[in-house]
Formats: C-alpha cells, structure tokens, sequence
C-alpha cells in the first residue's frame, strides 16, 4: 500500500517528525541523500513503524499516495533548492511539497512564486520546538496559499502540540509568511535567552550565588505567571548540570561563545528595514556577536579599567530576588512586544494579514518561546486586533508601571559593577523612550537642517520650515 506522507532529509529534525507522523496514524516512506542514514533509521528508530524507505527521488515519490505530500528537512538555503530541483520532476498536479527547515522568507517568497506556476503545492513552513518537540509535538508556522494549506491541515493539526485552546499550528498567511513569523520568533528566542543569560551574570558576580542557588531563583521564577515558561525552565536544569570530573557546575567550564545560524540577524535586518524599533531583540544579537570576539576580550580585559563588581542585594532568594526579578519580566515582555511589533508592520508591508492572537495562541506551546505569558499577549490582541504595541494594553501596562524601578535599580547596579547587561539597560532605554512625549531628536532635525537643508516640521505651526543656522 501507498504510504500518505513523505520525507526528505533525515537529520535529527526529519527523523523525529515521521515518527511523530507515523505515531499519529500516518503511514510513511523516507528519503536521505546518504542512503546509509535512511538505512540506518529503518533498522534502528524506525523499526517496527509504518515507515519504508526508498534509495532515489523516484522511488520515494512512487511510493506516496496522491495527491502526494511531502515534507522536506534538510539544511537550509542551496540544500533546499537543490531538493526542490531533484524532486519536481517528479511532482503532479495537486501535490504538495513543504519546506520545514530554516528558510530565510524571501527565499520561499521567490520558491512559491517559481513552484506555484507549475502544478503542484508549495507551503514553507516554520517549525519549533527543537528535537524533542519535533517527536512529541512541535509548534508549526505554514505559509502559502490557503488551498495548499488546506490539504495537510489534518495532518498538522494532529502532529502539533495541543494546547487548552487547540493544537500549535494555523495557516499563517501568503508566500514566505510562515517563515517570516518563525524567523520572528527566533527573535524574541535570542533576546529571553540573554536575558537569562545576563540575569545569570548579575546573581553569579554581584551576588556570588552557585548554580544551585541560582537555580533555584530560576525554579521560583518559573512558577510565576509572569515567567513561567520552557527557557527559564531548562536554565533552571542548565544551572544545576555538575561536572562528572570534579562536581563542580559544568556551565561555567563551557566557552562563552555564542553560535548562530542566521535568524536572530534575519530578524534584525527585517526590523531595520521595516522600521520596527527592537533594541533588546538587537543587544542580544550584538550579544552573540561580541561574545565570539574571544581573543579581543582576553586582551582588553588587560588594558581597559573600570568598575569592579561588589555586592548589591536584588531581594532574598528565596522571594525570586524581586528587583532581578523586575528586570527580567520587563526585557521579556520587551523581546515580545518587539517581536510582534515587526510582525504588525510586515503584515502592512507584505500584505501577510497575520492574525496576532492566532500567532500567540500557536506559541503556546511546543516551541522554544512557549510561556504562561502568550495568554496575556494572546488577550491583548483578541481585545483589540490593532494593538500598536503591547506594552500599551492595561495588564502589560501595569507591568511596566510597577517594575520600571526595579529594572533601573538593576540597570545602575550592573553599570556601577562594571557588568554588561545589553538586553536589560536597552529594554531600560527603549521603554524611556517609549514612555517619553517629548525626545531630543528636535536638535538632530537643527543639525540636519544646518548641514544638508533637510528642513524640519514646527511644534506649534504647520509647513515645513528652513533655517540659515549659521551667518
Ligand atoms: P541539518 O540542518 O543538519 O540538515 C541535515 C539534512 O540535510 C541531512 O538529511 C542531509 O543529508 C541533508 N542535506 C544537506 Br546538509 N545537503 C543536501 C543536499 N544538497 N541535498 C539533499 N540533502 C541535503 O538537519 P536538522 O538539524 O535536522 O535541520 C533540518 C532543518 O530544520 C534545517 O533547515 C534547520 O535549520 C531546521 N530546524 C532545525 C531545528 C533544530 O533544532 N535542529 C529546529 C527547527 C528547524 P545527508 O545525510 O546526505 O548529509
């Protein structure tokens, strides 16, 4: 019998999804450029499963039923068009192919626009969750026509995590829009993580606490409704890990260079372009960025003096150290009125109609970034779907107002320490400024006006206004 669903690409990512598949009722086959791997999983993880495999492009698509849908998860970028290239031939009328790697979205804006033309279907599809969440259930981000959508719908619904008000996946929008919100969402993920990752080095240098004790911060943190969420959950677990050599936390033996693949930049750029202000999602990427200048650090630290840390006290441990506590909650909410920020002006630009409350509802659960905090934000945008930003709904709004003090007070604790917290005292920034009526940008307007003749618009009358600054 014909298998209903298809795969190419058996790295973690792919293995773990046809089994997720395949759990939920749906036959199989396989496909690995590497034979060996396909080989390998069907003796090994995939034994005993509705799974057959298949050694070329042809055999695999001749082994589907039609129409025929098939997930691709391999590398993104030249692997995914070389894939594309290989296995059109052999597609159909009503097939449907879906790009589940990291696409960078203009490239599946330009795939949809070229793969639409001929026959069949082409969805690219974000997808979180890591590769645990791949088997168990991930959060999915599809994107491309809604007919296409329409086919695998039942599919995905099944092999999404579920959440109270339904599974982790909808139709986002047109052409590259899954990708577009994964990349977001990548976004959002890099600045939480540095956030954690700066809350961390203010408890261990200014506080002296172990990883246990700041473990356990995390563990008080994570049954808040404010915090509780999958990051600051697996850093509770990343600060208790000891080393098997001496018993001491392995954390602080792993090199403090960042990786990235390309997201958190993507993301950056597309706000840049968009003019989407995203200063704490931008200080985590800059974060990284510094954090793999290894060798000059190691260097200026010799050269460059400045403040040494001493102890301040951010409240008891045992209460959540609520004044880090403060600082933490504002930065989130920052990385994710930010991140929805640049979603709201790319569904202007790109024409993506994204569904705010939809796009929360689908992080609930399943992916990187799920937390108790995607209810308030899924709320504030079903009470009003035009929301500019988040931060100006009442409960987040209330938020801002009774931690605002506590963030400055960890802000000015970290600069007298001499510790960097770029995520932190740029959400500090941002929210000055947000909350500020009146900035100094008049006089960058003067100087504009002085050297190039931009003119500049008047506070108190209307037109547009040149002066000869100087005589
Ligand atoms: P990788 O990103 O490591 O990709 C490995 C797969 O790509 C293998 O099956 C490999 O085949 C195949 N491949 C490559 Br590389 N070049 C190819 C080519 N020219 N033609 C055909 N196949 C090719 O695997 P992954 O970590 O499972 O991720 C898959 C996708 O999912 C990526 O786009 C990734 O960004 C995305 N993603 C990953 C995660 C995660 O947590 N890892 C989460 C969410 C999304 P081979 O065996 O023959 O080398």
């Amino acid at each position: 019998t014909k298998a209903h669903f298809g795969l190419v690409g058996l790295g973690v990512m792919g293995e773990n999804l046809v089994l997720n598949a395949e759990r939920n009722g749906f036959s199989s086959v396989v496909y690995n450029r590497t034979y060996q791997k396909t080989e390998d999983f069907l003796l090994g993880r995939g034994v005993n499963k509705s799974i057959q495999g298949a050694k070329d492009l042809q055999e695999f698509v001749s082994k589907l039923e039609r129409p025929r849908r098939v997930l691709m998860m391999v590398k993104a970028g030249a692997a995914t068009d070389a894939v594309i290239n290989q296995i059109s031939p052999f597609l159909e009328e009503g097939d449907l192919l879906i790009d589940g790697g990291n696409a960078q979205f203009m490239d599946t804006e330009r795939r949809v626009k070229e793969l639409e033309s001929k026959s069949f279907g082409y969805i690219g599809m974000g997808v979180s969750g890591g590769a645990k969440g791949a088997l168990e259930g991930p959060s999915m981000m599809p994107g491309g026509t809604k007919t296409s959508y329409d086919a695998i719908e039942s599919l995905l619904n099944k092999m999404a995590a579920q959440v109270e008000d339904g599974p982790c996946v909808t139709y986002i929008g047109p052409g590259g829009s899954g990708h577009f919100v994964k990349t977001v969402h990548n976004g959002i993920e890099y600045g939480i993580e540095q956030i954690l990752a700066e809350a961390y080095d203010l408890m261990k240098r200014v506080c002296g606490m172990s990883g246990d004790e700041m473990a356990s911060v995390m563990g008080y943190w994570n049954k808040t409704e404010e915090l509780s969420s999958y990051l600051v959950e697996i850093t509770e677990a990343c600060l208790r890990v000891k080393d098997p050599d001496d018993s001491s936390d392995l954390v602080e033996k792993i090199m403090d260079k960042a990786g990235q693949k390309g997201t958190g930049l993507w993301t950056v750029v597309s706000a840049l372009e968009l003019g989407a202000s995203v200063p704490t999602i931008y200080a985590s990427l800059n974060g990284r960025v510094m954090s793999s200048m290894k060798d000059q650090r190691n260097y200026a630290e010799t050269i460059l003096n400045g403040n040494k840390p001493s102890f301040v006290d951010f409240g008891k441990p045992s209460d959540g150290m609520p004044l880090l506590m403060d600082a933490v909650v504002l930065a989130t909410i920052a990385s994710y009125a930010q991140g929805m920020d640049i979603l709201r002006l790319a569904s202007e630009e790109y024409d993506y109609d994204l569904d705010m409350p939809s796009i929360a509802q689908i992080w609930k659960g399943g992916c990187i970034i799920r937390s108790t905090l995607l209810s308030r934000i899924q709320d504030a945008f079903k009470k009003d779907p035009s929301l500019t930003n988040l931060i100006i709904d009442k409960w987040f709004t209330d938020q801002v107002n009774n931690r605002l003090s506590g963030l400055t007070q960890v802000v000015s604790a970290a600069a007298n320490a001499g510790i960097p917290v770029p995520c932190l005292s740029s959400t500090l920034d941002y929210l000055n400024s947000f909350r500020t009526s009146r900035l100094p940008q008049n006089l960058v307007q003067a100087m504009r006006d002085c050297f190039g003749s931009h003119t500049y618009e008047r506070v108190d009358k209307a037109g547009s206004f040149h002066t000869e600054w100087i005589d």
